[in-house]
């Protein structure tokens, strides 16, 4: 049994979908809940006016009935409000009529760190709409509403998964940066406590949970680095000081430390997962960098649209979002079951065995 999460969706397409499969039937979803991170994922200082003209809620089209899981796919879809000034220049058949609204005019200008250049030799575009569309971060927002359903199975064995950002004095920076027309980006960390040991494994590299969830946080638009535990700092420690020695009391087994992050061998070890990600400042700068004009070959600005100034704030939710839903699919390998009861029994059932409880 495993959780799949397969998503569509233009940025200033009629919406973004999300197909999740492999939910126990009997998961109780709440509305209210996915629609809080869905707003959370929208507020942060340094967005873009976008998030004026947007506030983002589910529907569900399938899955579900009365708010319980069906155990069959579940079927999100988040709206694009912003697609009614887009409705010519991103309509999904040729559109009739004079051109109109925005998105009409092919965008020739890459931006340097966007999808921009890259996208249009790849897929032999003369408009780089057709790659930044789908590159753009927009398309978090129904990755947080399945990362939303994950954690609301997560929550069944107890499980809790937060993402915030590390460091202070974002404000000042997004202020400096908008004065000068420019951009920032920054670091966040994810959380997770109530993880048994014994999700991931060292089988193979596909399984490793470490593996997974680095590549769950890369796969996040503009990220650049990703670091489990005390990660980069650990290279130039001695063995001594980097490993967390393992104690005994009379509540089991425990460690004093937690450097390595939760994670040994591929496999969670019962501690505490802690894992950062680094997000590059975004690519859309009010002063343009320089780049070519691909219609001409000319030297030429790069593309300038409404853009966020930072998004870090964001991404600490949608980090949560796709870490919780790695760590749902760990959890759906190593406790399957097709009701929730059976899930949840499987998990009680592994931590009796092996005499663990969260601390
Ligand atoms: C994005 C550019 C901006 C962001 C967008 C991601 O969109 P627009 O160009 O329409 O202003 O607002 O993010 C969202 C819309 C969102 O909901 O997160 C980009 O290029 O990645």
């Amino acid at each position: 049994m495993t959780l799949t999460l397969t998503t569509a969706g233009e940025s200033h397409g009629p919406a973004l979908v999300a197909i999740v499969t492999g939910l126990p039937a009997g998961l109780v979803l709440d509305r209210a809940a996915i629609d809080r991170d869905l707003g959370r994922r929208q507020e942060g200082y340094g967005r873009s006016p976008r998030q004026k003209i947007e506030t983002d809620r589910v529907e569900v089209l399938a899955g579900l009935r009365h708010g319980r899981t069906l155990g069959t796919p579940l079927a999100l879809v988040v709206e694009n409000s912003d697609h009614a000034n887009w409705e010519w220049g991103m309509n999904p058949w040729p559109p009739e009529g004079e051109a109109e609204g925005k998105g009409t005019k092919p965008v020739t200008l890459p931006r340097p760190g966007h999808a921009d250049l890259a996208g249009s030799l790849k897929y032999g575009l003369s408009d780089a709409r057709d790659a930044l569309e789908r590159a753009s971060a927009r398309q978090t927002a129904v990755a947080v509403a399945a990362g939303a359903v994950a954690k609301a199975l997560l929550a069944e064995i107890g499980i809790e998964v937060e993402g915030r950002v590390t460091g202070e004095g974002l404000e000042a920076r997004v202020d400096e940066a908008r004065a000068e027309r420019d951009t920032v980006g920054g670091v966040v960390e994810v959380r997770v406590r109530g993880v048994p040991p014994g999700l991931g494994s060292y089988a193979s590299k596909e399984d490793r949970l470490d593996a997974r969830l680095a590549a769950a946080l890369m796969g996040i638009q503009a990220v650049k680095g990703v670091e489990i535990g005390e990660g980069f700092e650990l290279a130039a420690r001695r063995g001594s000081e980097a490993h967390d020695e393992i104690f005994r009391d009379e509540r089991g087994l425990y460690r004093e430390t937690n450097h390595a992050g939760g994670i040994e061998g591929g496999i969670s070890n019962g501690e505490e997962i802690v894992i950062r990600a680094a997000m590059k400042p975004l690519p859309t700068l009010m002063r343009p960098l320089a780049s070519v004009d691909l219609e001409t070959g000319e030297p030429a600005e790069a593309l300038v649209e409404r853009s966020d100034v930072a998004a870090v704030e964001a991404l600490a939710v949608v980090a949560e979002a796709a870490v919780a839903f790695e760590l749902a699919r760990a959890a759906r390998e190593k406790f399957g079951g097709d009701a929730l009861g059976d899930f949840v029994s499987a998990h009680r059932a592994y931590v009796e065995r092996i005499d663990w409880s969260p601390r």
